[in-house]
């Protein structure tokens, strides 16, 4: 009778358990109806202990703590799986409208976007970019530059050698091999890393130039001139003044250094330009006729222009950098700024 009854309980709990689901409303009813502390038909089967012959208390007691356990598990089950379905536990739910989580972003280093603006000046005045190695020869980085081995120059521009060869001084050997492997018409701009052993508040042992060079029939300093104003006034602003100095480089001549009105005291004079109102950005000239016999381009028939810059400067002037070793320190504070 008693144990029979149990038995009788424990099916129709799971029959309700499986019924409930995971509907909240219909496990609560469920518990109330058999764990409710007041009137549970658990709190019923225990008072019926009370009432049987001694011989029977303990199997019936023994089966009446598996059935209460059997209910326990079965209802807390149920709980978690309503409390999971609506959404309102983390047990098993994933929320798809939760905001992913933002990753790093990496900035451009200021030498990289100096460098891709003034590529896309001359990109869209149809020169190319070109490229080329940084061990070099001495033959492309010197000797075809018209800087034999006893050259002044070759002092001032300390080389790091490796073995018999050595890491471009300047980006002028790849100008070299490209007017040696193409005829004119040749516009090109090669931006890229240089080194010299050179190492002070100024100075840093690697650092990135960019050259341009324009090889054709009939070219004159005015087109020299001219092509370096309207840079000039694309990089920086259509008001900076531009003005050519004599200069002296050994792969041009004539040479000029070029000038922009400075543009951080608008030529009252500062730190910046030193007082004169003047910014030195640039050096060029005309290619000089030893280097086109050198690189086999016919010099009765071509002329043409050269200029180079500092990438490096030009960022330090642009974003108002003041020490040329921030660039190259690898402190993300700095590049963050450029996000
Ligand atoms: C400067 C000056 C210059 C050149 C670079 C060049 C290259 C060839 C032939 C002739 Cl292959 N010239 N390059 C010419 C004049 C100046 O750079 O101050 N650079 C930072």
């Amino acid at each position: 009778m008693g144990l029979e009854r149990l038995k009788k309980v424990r099916a129709s709990f799971a029959a309700d358990l499986a019924a409930a689901g995971s509907d909240p409303d219909a496990v609560e009813t469920l518990r109330v109806a058999y764990a409710g502390r007041k009137s549970g038909l658990l709190q019923d089967l225990t008072a019926a202990l009370r009432e049987l012959p001694n011989e029977a208390k303990r199997d019936y007691g023994q089966a009446l703590n598996e059935l209460k356990k059997f209910v326990e598990d079965g209802l807390k089950q149920a709980k978690e799986r309503a409390a999971a379905s609506a959404g309102s536990s983390s047990v098993g739910q994933i929320d798809v409208t939760l905001p992913g989580r933002a990753l790093p972003r990496g900035a451009e280093h200021p030498v990289h976007l100096v460098r891709r603006r003034i590529e896309e000046i001359f990109l869209r005045m149809g020169y190319d970019v070109e490229s080329g190695p940084e061990i070099e020869d001495d033959w492309h980085n010197f000797e075809a530059l018209n800087i034999p081995p006893d050259h002044p120059a070759r002092d001032d521009q300390d080389t790091f050698y490796v073995g018999s060869n050595l890491l471009r001084t300047h980006t002028s050997p790849v100008q070299a091999r490209v007017m040696e492997r193409t005829q004119p018409p040749i516009r090109i701009v090669v931006p890229g890393r240089v080194y010299r052993r050179d190492s002070d508040l100024r100075h840093s042992p690697m650092f990135h130039q960019l050259e341009g060079l324009v090889v054709d029939e009939g070219i004159t300093v005015g087109n020299l001139k001219a092509t370096l104003e309207t840079f000039l006034h694309a990089l920086f602003s259509d008001d900076v003044q531009v003005r050519l100095r004599p200069g002296y480089f050994p792969f041009t001549e004539p040479s000029a250094e070029v000038d922009i009105s400075c543009i951080f005291c608008d030529m009252k004079g500062c730190g910046v330009c030193s007082g004169s109102g003047w910014i030195e950005i640039l050096g060029s000239g005309m290619v000089d006729p030893r280097v086109f016999e050198a690189v086999g381009i016919d010099p009765e028939r071509y002329t043409g222009f050269a200029f180079g810059l500092g990438l490096d400067r030009v960022a330090m002037l642009q974003y108002g950098i003041p020490d040329l070793r921030q660039l190259f320190a690898g402190d993300q504070r700095l590049t963050r700024q450029f996000e």
